[in-house]
């Protein structure tokens, strides 16, 4: 399809219910997801470092929504939505946070290292940055054989401070690789806001310095992170031309588990919570005669039922057998 005729594709796309009412749907799914993710934490089901995306729920199903099967997400530590949204099964995701042999990673990896090679999620990575250089190699591979797919990068407004980010982008750019980098904007980086890290606080910018197409979107509304997305996959499909999209939205948790979260007032989350996209959205489809009050809370007990059942999954899941701890370590061993 030509560049041209998107625009009219997007109106179309967005204004179809059963697309309208899936993308509802997994926002509450990714929702649902991490409010069960933080209780079974305090139970101790699930160790080490755990990152919610809460609040952040437009911003990834708007994004991730645009590709096709076949394109691939990089994402970073708080990946567990964006997992979700590019179709990684909710059973696995709980149980690899749960440690288990079932898990996307077969519990050698937690939170911070989901991985599916089929859905083509690559990864879950621990270091600020660290994705974007991987990103281009894909990109790059995506190149040189000629083939019609795009990579999503997601990563903070943090990474945009990161050498690697700047790397990345003027590579992207030099060799043309159909690469869309999107910049979750949630105001801060662990307790340190966007204003106190990085000396241009629109971060979409940046993306001037490379002569690349740079966006901003409000990242708390489902459908105008679509549209724009739409747009800039295409870009990167059809002309292979990277963008930088920055979404700006809010976690209303704290970083991770862990964090006490002092950093911020209390009415700085609370407004942020009165323009919840969750909510915004369901009173959209309710406007637009599209969805009743009926509707959507059937949507949510049977969204909870799949929450529930990814639990029930994760529990009954053996551990791993430590005669596999070495397992995977290499690559050869892995394709044995
Ligand atoms: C290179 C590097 N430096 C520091 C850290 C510690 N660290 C972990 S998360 C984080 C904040 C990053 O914030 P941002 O990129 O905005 O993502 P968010 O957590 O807000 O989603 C920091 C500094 C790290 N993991 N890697
Ligand atoms: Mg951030």
């Amino acid at each position: 399809m030509k560049l041209d005729q998107r625009p009219t594709e997007t109106a179309r796309v967005l204004s179809d219910k059963s697309t309208l009412l899936k993308l509802y749907r997994e926002m509450l799914l990714i929702r649902r997801f991490e409010e069960k993710t933080a209780e079974m934490y305090q139970m101790a089901k699930i160790g080490g470092f755990c990152h919610l995306n809460i609040g952040e729920e437009a911003t990834i199903v708007g994004t991730v929504s645009a590709l096709r099967k076949e394109d691939y997400v990089y994402s970073n530590y708080r990946e567990h939505g964006h997992a979700i949204a590019k179709g990684v099964d909710a059973k696995a995701i709980m149980a690899e946070l749960f440690g288990k042999e079932t898990g996307t990673s077969h519990g050698r990896g937690g939170s911070m290292h989901l991985f599916d090679h089929d859905r083509r999620f690559f990864g879950g990575y621990a270091i600020v940055g660290e994705a974007l250089p991987l990103a281009c190699g894909t990109g790059y591979a995506i190149r040189y054989q000629d083939k019609p797919e795009v990579v999503m990068s997601m990563f903070g407004d943090g990474a945009t401070n990161i050498g690697a980010f700047h790397e990345s982008l003027n590579v992207a750019k030099l060799w043309k690789l159909p690469v869309v980098f999107v910049i979750i904007n949630n105001q801060y980086g662990m307790g340190t806001a966007v204003s106190r890290a990085s000396a241009v606080t629109e971060l979409w910018k940046k993306a001037l310095a490379y002569d690349m197409t740079g966006e901003r979107v409000d990242g708390m509304d489902v459908l105008a992170v679509r549209q724009v997305t739409d747009r800039l996959v295409a870009q990167a499909r059809d002309q292979h031309e990277p963008s930088l999209l920055e979404c700006v939205t809010y976690r209303y948790r704290g970083h991770s588990m862990s964090d006490p979260d002092t950093y911020r007032g209390k009415q700085e989350v609370t407004e942020w919570k009165e323009r919840d996209s969750i909510l915004k959205f369901g009173e959209y489809l309710k406007r637009e005669r599209l969805a009743s009050d009926r509707d959507l809370e059937a949507m949510d007990v049977e969204v909870m039922a799949e929450v529930d059942a990814a639990v029930k999954f994760a529990d009954e899941s053996p551990e791993p057998d430590p005669k596999d701890l070495f397992r995977d370590v290499y690559a050869d061993e892995a394709a044995s």
